[in-house]
């Protein structure tokens, strides 16, 4: 195994050693937006959530449709001047809001964004930027430098992680991102990252875009494991999807209910070892540091969709 290229994906960066960068580690950090730009998408925050939210809480999956449209159409709307100069041939898929309240439950476990474009040719990408600067104790994102490469994977709640063996040495590789207020870290979705909670006292949100190749077309993927064992199924969605989906709450687990079937792919579930990980990496790593967390994968995946 050696780690896959990427440059022969298309790319959207304006700059291209911004996208070389990109394709060879899964993520750039870039200034992205001034404090102006945050205080009026704070008030929007406030607007729709003025008591605060609970625990971790992404507008992605709000069940308030209003709020979810509100919050894709403001962000876009500020964030447009920066993010039409960041990129070329590029469309903007969806934005949200991304909030971390205190305390233990806005941990965000480590885990891969699902498949939702066509990693052949594409990279699905989100622009995630805080709104206050970031700390050891605010709930930073952390992420696997080129961990992205490992494999090529399909991805979503049915479908079983390339880490679930080495779960505990893959964490402890981790690099915390302490971005400022209005820096962004641009990130491939497959790329493998994790979010510790927000032990401060005081709400961490972030802004969200999901933005791909202006080509590229929603793609999902569903594992029937007891039918199709070495296959996964993918489903073409229209670009709306995730402002319009509206059973993230109910039905993560089963067979999409929305979209075109494009019918059965083969998948051998690759599974990555502590020594392919230290040899592709060129890392070692040191065994019985590594602590593993307290949620399990599908209680983690049931919590934050059902929001
Ligand atoms: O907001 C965070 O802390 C992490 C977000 C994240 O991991 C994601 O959106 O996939």
């Amino acid at each position: 195994m050696s780690l896959i290229d990427f440059s022969r994906k298309r790319g959207i960066f304006s700059d291209p050693k911004l996208q070389q960068e990109f394709h060879e580690n899964g993520y750039v950090i870039v200034p992205f937006i001034s404090q102006t730009q945050i205080d009026e998408l704070f008030a929007v925050y406030k607007q729709c959530y003025p008591d605060g939210v609970e625990g971790f809480f992404s507008t992605t999956f709000a069940n308030n449709v209003e709020h979810r449209e509100l919050v894709n159409k403001s962000i876009r709307e500020v964030c447009s001047k920066e993010i039409n100069e960041l990129f070329h041939d590029f469309k903007i898929l969806f934005s949200s809001f991304i909030v971390k309240a205190t305390g233990e439950k806005s941990r965000l476990i480590m885990h891969q964004d699902m498949t939702l474009v066509d990693e052949d040719y594409f990279s699905g990408i989100n622009i995630w930027c805080p709104m206050i600067d970031l700390n050891e104790t605010n709930g930073a994102i952390e992420v696997l430098p080129k961990s992205h490469r490992f494999y090529k994977t399909y991805r979503g709640s049915s479908i079983p992680d390339i880490y679930d063996n080495v779960k505990d040495e893959v964490r402890s590789l981790m690099q915390p991102c302490y971005l400022k207020a209005g820096e962004a870290i641009i990130f491939d979705q497959s790329i493998i990252h994790n979010s510790p909670p927000n032990l401060s006292d005081a709400e961490r949100p972030t802004i969200n875009t999901f933005v791909a190749h202006a080509d590229s077309r929603i793609k999902i993927c569903y594992w029937d494991k007891e039918n199709h064992g070495n296959e996964v199924e993918i489903f073409e969605q229209e670009d709306d999807f995730l402002a319009k989906f509206e059973n993230f709450g109910h039905n993560i687990f089963n067979r999409p209910n929305i979209g075109k079937s494009l019918g059965l792919f083969p998948y051998d579930f690759p599974k990555l070892t502590v020594e392919q990980v230290e040899r592709e990496l060129n890392v070692t790593i040191s065994r019985g540091e590594a602590q593993t967390e307290p949620n399990e994968k599908e209680t983690w995946w049931s919590r934050v969709f059902a929001k």
